[in-house]
C-alpha cells in the first residue's frame, strides 16, 4: 500500500494525535510524579539520581555542552583562518574581495575579516552587509581588534573572550601567516552558544507526559525556562571543580622522568594522565589559571588549554598503529564517542557502503553543510510537503553528522560511516515537535523510498496506535528501526523506543556509566555515547550536544555498517548482532539500566561477517545467495 493511502487510513483510525518531540538533554522540570525513582542501585555505575540531583546534573551538562561548543567553534574558526591567511596571500586585492564575499555567503559566522599587512599596518576590511553592532558592542570590538593587531605584530595568534559577557554574540580571532608579513583578523559570530542553550531547552515547551490514553498536551512558558537557564549558565557555583583544577598540556619536548617529578611537586599533583603526547594534570590546590601561568613561564609548552572534556583511556587504542585516525579537525580532541565504541577498529572491517541508506526522521538536515556534502539524498518534508527537508532547529543536522559526516576531509568531525547515504525526512517542525501523524508519515515515506535503517531520536510517553502501525509497516519491509529512549531519568517506557520492533537506545557518559538523564527499564536494548557529542550544526557550524538523541544515531550507523558488510542479513539478524556484541555494563548480563550493554562496532562487524561470513548465518547466507542468482535469471 502506498503511504498516502495508509496515512489516510491511520488518521481516521486514530482517536487523537499525540505530540512527539525530539530528545535533547534539558535542564528540565522533573519527570512527573508517577515515574518511579529508586535510590537503590545494583551497581555503582548505574545510580539513579534523585529528581533534584538530576536537575543539577542536567544544568551542569548544559553548561558543559555550551563550553564544548565554544571550543569546537573556535577550533573550527582557527583552522579556517589559517588556510584563509595562506590563500589570501596569493591573491590580488580584487580576487581577495570576491573570494571573501563568496566565503561569507555560506560561512555567515565570519562577520568581518581584516587582511593586515603587518610591516606597514595597512588593513583591508571585508564586512558582511548584515553585520550590525550596538555602540557598546562596537566599543568592545574595537578593544579586542586592537589586541588582535598587537598579537599579529608579534606573529602570534589571538582569541578574545566571547562578548558581550551576559549575552555572547561575538569573539575576535587572529592568525598570522607563516612568513609573518600578513595576518587575518576575524570578527566571528558566537550566537551559536545561545542557540545551543535554547535548543537544549526547547524540549521544555512541551510536557511530553500526556495522561495515559488521552494525549493531553500541556505547555510551559518558554521565557521562564530561558531565564532559569541563563542564570544556570552563569552560575559559577555549579561549575565543576574537576575542571578547575585540571589543565591539558602538550610539550615541545616531553619532560624526562626527573622533570616530571619536579612538575608534580611544584603544582602538587599525582602523575598526570597521558594520551599520546597530551598530558592532563590535576592539581590538588592550583587553579587552571595558576597552572597555566606556571607551565607557560617554566616549560614553554607547544599547546596548553583547560580540560574542557573528559577523555577516556580508550583513546589509547588510537595509538597502536592498527586503527585509522581520521584527519578531521575536531576528531582527536572531541570525538571520544567513536573510539570508546571501537569505531576506528571497526573501520578495518568496513567503512560503509553508498548503497546503504539511513533515514533520519527528525527536524530535517542542513542540506548545505560542508561536512555533509555528497552524503544527503533529496529526502522529504512531512511538515510542509512542498518544501525541502531543511533543518530549522539543529537537531536533525546534529544526528545526521554523527552517522555520516564526511570522514578524513580535514573539516569538522568524522561521522561513523565513510560511505552511506542519509535520507533526510523532516517530521518535526521549527519548535522541535511534531504530531504522531507527521512522524508516522515520515517513517512510511522513508520505508517506501529505500531506507534500510531509520533513526528516530524522538518520542513521548503515549502509546499511539497510529505510530506503532507505521513502525510495523517499516519493520515488515526489513528495515532496522532505532530509537532514543528519552532524557527524563524515568523507567516509564517511551515510544517508539519501547515497541518490540524497535532497537531502543539509552545513553552512556565518557566513563561508561549511565548518563544521568538517560531513561531506563526492561525495554532498553543497548547503550551508546550521549554526553557532549560533537557533530554538525546548521550554518556550517559544529556543536556539542547531550541526550539519548545523540546516542541513537551511533546505533543506526552501526546497523548501516552491518548492512554494508553483509547486505544479506535481515533486520532481525542485524538487531540480534547489535544486541549480542556489546560491552556488558552494570549487573552481569542484560539489565534494566544498560540493556544488553554498550555497542561494540568492531565485534558486531566481525559477527556480521567482517572476518568471513559468521557461522551462525551460513545456511541463510547461502540460501539467499542462491535465491539472488535464481532471481537474476
Ligand atoms: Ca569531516
Ligand atoms: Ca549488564
Amino acid at each position: 500500500m502506498k503511504w498516502r493511502n495508509w496515512v489516510a487510513l491511520g488518521l481516521t483510525g486514530a482517536a487523537a494525535v499525540a505530540v512527539i518531540s525530539f530528545f535533547p538533554s534539558t535542564p528540565s522540570s522533573t519527570p512527573q510524579q508517577n515515574a518511579s525513582y529508586t535510590s537503590k542501585s545494583n551497581n555503582s555505575k548505574s545510580p539513579v539520581p534523585s529528581p533534584a540531583q538530576e536537575q543539577q546534573l542536567k544544568q551542569s551538562m548544559l553548561k558543559r555542552d555550551v563550553i564544548a561548543t565554544e571550543r569546537l567553534s573556535r577550533l573550527d574558526a582557527k583552522g579556517h583562518l589559517r588556510s584563509l591567511a595562506i590563500e589570501l596571500g596569493n591573491m590580488s586585492a580584487q580576487q581577495q574581495k570576491s573570494f571573501i564575499s563568496n566565503m561569507q555567503k555560506d560561512h555567515k559566522h565570519f562577520q568581518s575579516i581584516f587582511w593586515v599587512d603587518i610591516p606597514s599596518g595597512k588593513e583591508q576590511q571585508f564586512r558582511r552587509p548584515q553585520f550590525k553592532t550596538t555602540a557598546l558592542e562596537q566599543k568592545q570590538l574595537g578593544t579586542y581588534i586592537s589586541f588582535a593587531r598587537k598579537a599579529l605584530t608579534q606573529s602570534k595568534s589571538y582569541e578574545s573572550p566571547s562578548f558581550p559577557e551576559d549575552d555572547p554574540k561575538y569573539f575576535v580571532a587572529a592568525e598570522p601567516t607563516s612568513n609573518h608579513k600578513h595576518g587575518v583578523i576575524a570578527v566571528m559570530d558566537a550566537t551559536i552558544l545561545n542557540r545551543v542553550k535554547d535548543h537544549q531547552n526547547k524540549n521544555l515547551r512541551l510536557i511530553p507526559y500526556p495522561k495515559e490514553g488521552k494525549y493531553k498536551v500541556e505547555s510551559i512558558h518558554a521565557d521562564t525556562l530561558r531565564d532559569m537557564t541563563v542564570k544556570t549558565g552563569h552560575d559559577n557555583e555549579n561549575a565543576s571543580h574537576y575542571y578547575e583544577n585540571e589543565i591539558v598540556v602538550v610539550f615541545e619536548q616531553n619532560p624526562s622522568a626527573h622533570e616530571m617529578k619536579q612538575i608534580e611537586s611544584e603544582i602538587n599533583c599525582k602523575p598526570p594522565r597521558r594520551i599520546a603526547n597530551t598530558y592532563i594534570f590535576q592539581s590538588k590546590d592550583k587553579s587552571m589559571e595558576q597552572m597555566k601561568q606556571y607551565f607557560t613561564a617554566k616549560w614553554k609548552p607547544k599547546y596548553i588549554e583547560p580540560h574542557y572534556l573528559y577523555m577516556t583511556n580508550e583513546t589509547d587504542v588510537l595509538n597502536d598503529g592498527t586503527v585509522e585516525i581520521p584527519n578531521d579537525v575536531l576528531f582527536e580532541e572531541y570525538q571520544w564517542n567513536l573510539p570508546i565504541i571501537e569505531t576506528n577498529r571497526g573501520w578495518n572491517l568496513t567503512k560503509g557502503n553508498n548503497d546503504v541508506i539511513v533515514a533520519v526522521v527528525d527536524t530535517g538536515v542542513d542540506l548545505n553543510h560542508p561536512d555533509l556534502q555528497g552524503r544527503l539524498l533529496p529526502g522529504y518534508n512531512a511538515v510542509a510537503p512542498d518544501d525541502k527537508p531543511m533543518d530549522d532547529v539543529g537537531h536533525g543536522t546534529h544526528v545526521a553528522g554523527i552517522i555520516s559526516a564526511n570522514v578524513n576531509n580535514h573539516e569538522g568531525i568524522a561521522g561513523m560511516m565513510w560511505g552511506g547515504k542519509i535520507l533526510p525526512v523532516k517530521a518535526l517542525d521549527s519548535s522541535g515537535s511534531g504530531t504522531s501523524y507527521s512522524v508516522a508519515e515520515g517513517i512510511i515515506w522513508a520505508a517506501d523510498h529505500g531506507a534500510q535503517v531509520i533513526n528516530l531520536s524522538l518520542g513521548n510517553y503515549a502509546d499511539a496506535n497510529f505510530l506503532h502501525e507505521a513502525i510495523k509497516y517499516a519493520y515488515d519491509r526489513d528495515i532496522v528501526i532505532v530509537a532514543a529512549t528519552g532524557n527524563d531519568n524515568t523507567e516509564r517506557p517511551g515510544y517508539p523506543a519501547a515497541y518490540p520492533e524497535v532497537l531502543s537506545v539509552s545513553a552512556t557518559d565518557t566513563n561508561l556509566g549511565r548518563a544521568s538523564f538517560s531513561n531506563y527499564g526492561d525495554y532498553i536494548d543497548v547503550m551508546a555515547p550521549g554526553e557532549s557529542i560533537a557533530s554538525t550544526y546548521p550554518d556550517n557550524q559544529y556543536a556539542a550536544l547531550s541526550g539519548t538523541s545523540m546516542a541513537s544515531p551511533h546505533v543506526a550507523a552501526l546497523a548501516a555498517l552491518i548492512r554494508s558488510i553483509n547486505p544479506t542479513l535481515k533486520n532481525t539478524e542485524v538487531m540480534d548482532i547489535i544486541r549480542n556484541n556489546v560491552i556488558d555494563l552494570g549487573e552481569k548480563g542484560r539489565d534494566k539500566y544498560f540493556g544488553y550493554g554498550q555497542i561494540d562496532v568492531y565485534s558486531a562487524l566481525q559477527a556480521a561477517g567482517g572476518a568471513g561470513s559468521p557461522l551462525q548465518f551460513w545456511p541463510q547466507f547461502y540460501q539467499r545467495k542462491i535465491n539472488k542468482i535464481l532471481e537474476g535469471r
